[in-house]
């Protein structure tokens, strides 16, 4: 009996020829390519944040949505929970996320924060025991408070780093008891706004110990998901210290978590770093570094973090074909980190957002798929390669400075451009989209 979504049925697949607006047309869970169901390939989850917390606010105007479970008792946190699993219920999708602020009201203290995400917790638990929804990860939001609003553990007040150091101890552990496969952190304001009030090292150093910490507490208490960093340029900071994929793999670097932790990439924030997201996403596989993604889609004009859902078939294909390559998900999934416009007022927005976003991802991983199978991309990527294919060339090359002027003086070298082909290969990606 669902309550809030009353006269929404169960999302099931139709087919491309359905005319329901309820029903799926390209996201068939249980189709079998590529040695998996797409339910596997694709592991939507969706964001608690996004979809039963947002009040529908933009920066000139407030809260456009009317949510019966607005408010901050943990009744209407209860509420919250119950409608959430009516959605999934609806969706039919593997998993969700949260941060410990979407599913509980703030204390009076930080013990009585505790107490009721703990009390949230095991009444979540108990619905995902009858649902089957799983969770692919928890966070912690160190950044809408204000007392995060000099940063997390970046804060120059060392009462905030431990604040948010207890506070992302509860959430693993919150995490790890609904058996959560992976754990993220967003540094939401671990960033600054003017170098004139900031010490950037000391707090590039205290994000760095912070990190530690969250990995040391993983192997302490054998949370068995991954961690997962996810990066963004700006906003909320001026300056964010970790600003994409390539910065990131630095910081790891520089504090030895290399091994340790993976990345969450996210579309607009590839976006907003002036990249695109397949290029986040080949960087973070290249550098052994990729894990999940949060799918979703920055307006192109407004140079906001829009979040909205995804609607390009052709954008999306190009994600999942670097997914593909890389081998797929292992703990990682698509969770939806995308919110209605604030006019979308009805329940039925919700659904319908959700369900067009899956069918977008189902055809975009398709198309990836059929792309890949083809082989023809790959095969012009290999033959653009193909002199360093002999180890004979790459031991003379690699040698050293003098080593290639005597191989370009002893052949009289003389290289000839060829084409980069750039057309007639968007001319192959678009015999599948
Ligand atoms: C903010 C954002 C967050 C993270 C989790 O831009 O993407 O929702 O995904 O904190
Ligand atoms: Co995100």
């Amino acid at each position: 009996m669902t309550v809030y979504f009353h006269d929404i049925p169960e999302i099931r697949f139709e087919g491309p020829e359905t005319a329901s607006e309820f029903a799926f047309r390209h996201y068939n869970p249980d189709q079998v390519f590529m040695g998996k169901p797409m339910e596997e390939h694709l592991r939507f989850a969706v964001a608690w944040w996004h979809s039963f917390a947002w009040p529908g606010g933009d920066p000139f105007g407030g809260q456009t949505f009317e949510r019966p479970w607005f408010g901050d008792t943990m009744d209407l946190a209860k509420l919250k929970a119950d409608a959430a699993f009516e959605l999934f219920g609806i969706l039919g999708q593997p998993f969700f996320c949260f941060h410990d602020a979407d599913i509980r009201p703030e204390g009076a203290s930080f013990a009585e924060s505790t107490r009721n995400l703990e009390e949230m917790v095991d009444y979540i638990g108990t619905k995902m025991e009858t649902s089957g929804t799983r969770l692919l990860w928890g966070t912690a939001n160190l950044f809408t408070h204000r007392r995060f609003m000099a940063g997390a553990a970046t804060n120059p007040d060392p009462d905030v780093f431990a604040y948010s150091a207890a506070t992302v101890k509860t959430c693993m552990d919150a995490t790890q008891k609904l058996g959560g496969q992976n754990y993220v952190l967003w540094g939401g304001r671990e960033g600054y706004e003017t170098l004139l009030n900031t010490d950037l090292k000391k707090e590039r150093d205290h994000a760095g110990r912070f990190l530690q910490m969250v990995v040391e507490y993983k192997h302490k208490i054998g949370f068995e998901g991954t961690i997962l960093v996810e990066p963004k340029p700006q906003e909320p900071s001026k300056h964010q210290y970790d600003y994409d994929v390539g910065t990131v793999f630095g910081f790891l670097k520089e504090f030895g978590l290399e091994g340790e932790v993976k990345m969450n990439i996210e579309q607009g924030h590839a976006i907003l770093a002036g990249h695109s997201f397949e290029h986040e996403l080949a960087l973070a596989a290249s550098l052994g570094i990729f894990g999940s993604i949060d799918m979703n889609r920055n307006d192109y004009q407004s140079g906001w973090d829009t979040d909205q859902f995804p609607n390009s078939v052709p954008e999306v294909a190009l994600a999942y074909y670097e997914i593909l390559k890389a081998g797929g998900f292992t703990t990682g999934g698509t969770n939806f980190d995308a919110k209605l416009r604030r006019q979308s007022l009805d329940p039925a927005d919700l659904v319908a957002a959700h369900v067009g976003a899956m069918d977008v991802c189902a055809r975009g991983l398709k198309a990836a798929a059929a792309l890949l199978e083809d082989g023809s991309l790959e095969a012009a990527r290999a033959e653009r390669y193909a002199g360093w294919e002999s180890s004979e060339t790459r031991n003379v090359l690699f040698e050293g400075l003098q080593s290639c002027f005597d191989h370009v003086v002893a052949n009289n070298t003389n290289p000839q451009p060829k084409s980069g082909r750039q057309e007639r290969l968007e001319n192959s990606l678009n015999r599948f989209v």
